[in-house]
């Protein structure tokens, strides 16, 4: 899995308020409003539990403070534990969190210790990202396109699927094509600039996934993408609208679906 860097959460408010301004022009709702609409629950005053964790590649810098300013931003009640691991859980325990937020460099989890709801970081991020792409007001049909169907396109066009949307998909791993043509009824993709999309979901981690081909004139994409895969000259060149951000909107994804 590609890691964070301390740099991708530099002036994280600011990417995000830029952010929800194109999602709101482009769908008519904010990011609380899409996760209200995905898993159908408010913050209420739930306590949340960040954990800092030093295994494998460590702490990043930044990262357990941008979880908390996330939690401040939606509302609800964060703290980050003086102790990072398993001192740190049972601090946040004896410390009254309703939810535990904790990553280490395979997998990023909420859990709702009330509850018992748990959420993964790479599938919240690939449902938000595809129901943002979904729900594009410009949209010229219900096909949308799938770029990259790891861990987050696959959860991402599932989503899709089952919101009743035609789904192509696109990936060079051949087994996880076949698993999603055969398992979620996906169509696969051939860039040949025959069939143009106003609705695109990218999830991969490289950069220049997105060829001219591939977008109509006015499109949106939604990628969560570490670098970026569209192209700055054929964003421009086709006034694509483009929602990309590296942590927020995927936890606040995350922190909806555990509530
Ligand atoms: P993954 O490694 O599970 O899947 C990536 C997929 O992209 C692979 O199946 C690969 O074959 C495919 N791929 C690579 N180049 C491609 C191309 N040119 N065309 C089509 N497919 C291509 O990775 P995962 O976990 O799904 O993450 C995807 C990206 O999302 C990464 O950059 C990751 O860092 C980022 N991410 C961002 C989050 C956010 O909040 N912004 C949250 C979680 C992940
Ligand atoms: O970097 C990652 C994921 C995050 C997806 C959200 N964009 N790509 N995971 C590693 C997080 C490690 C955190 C570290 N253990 C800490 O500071 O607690």
């Amino acid at each position: 899995m590609a890691l964070l860097t301390p740099e991708d959460l530099e002036n994280l408010l600011d990417k995000l308020n830029h952010n929800n301004e194109i999602i709101k022009k482009n769908t008519g709702m904010d990011i609380a409003e899409i996760c209200h609409a995905i898993y159908g629950t408010n913050p209420g005053n739930e306590r949340i539990g960040i954990i800092p964790i030093t295994s494998g590649n460590g702490i990043i810098s930044n990262f357990s403070a941008s979880l908390l300013a996330i939690t401040d931003y939606f509302g609800m009640d964060g703290f980050i534990t003086k102790h990072p691991d398993i001192t740190g859980y049972y601090e946040a325990i004896t410390g009254k969190a309703d939810i535990i937020l904790m990553a280490d460099d395979h997998i990023f989890i909420a859990h709702n210790l009330r509850n018992g709801k748990i959420a993964t970081n790479h599938v919240c991020t690939g449902v938000i990202y595809a129901e943002i792409a979904s729900r594009y007001i410009h949209a010229d049909s219900k096909e949308i396109l799938v770029i990259g169907m790891g861990k987050v396109g696959y959860a991402g066009a599932e989503h899709l699927v089952n919101k009743g949307f035609t789904v192509y998909a696109c990936d060079p791993d051949k087994k996880i094509m076949e698993k999603a043509k055969k398992e979620l009824g996906v169509i696969p993709y051939r860039c040949d600039g025959t069939r143009k999309f106003s609705m695109v979901l990218e999830a991969t981690p490289n950069p220049n996934t997105i060829s001219e081909g591939m977008v109509a004139e006015r499109c949106l994409v939604s990628t969560p993408g570490i670098p970026c895969g569209l192209p700055e000259e054929i964003g421009r060149r086709k006034g694509v609208d483009l929602v990309m951000e590296p942590l927020v909107i995927g936890v606040a994804a995350m922190l909806y679906s555990v509530i």
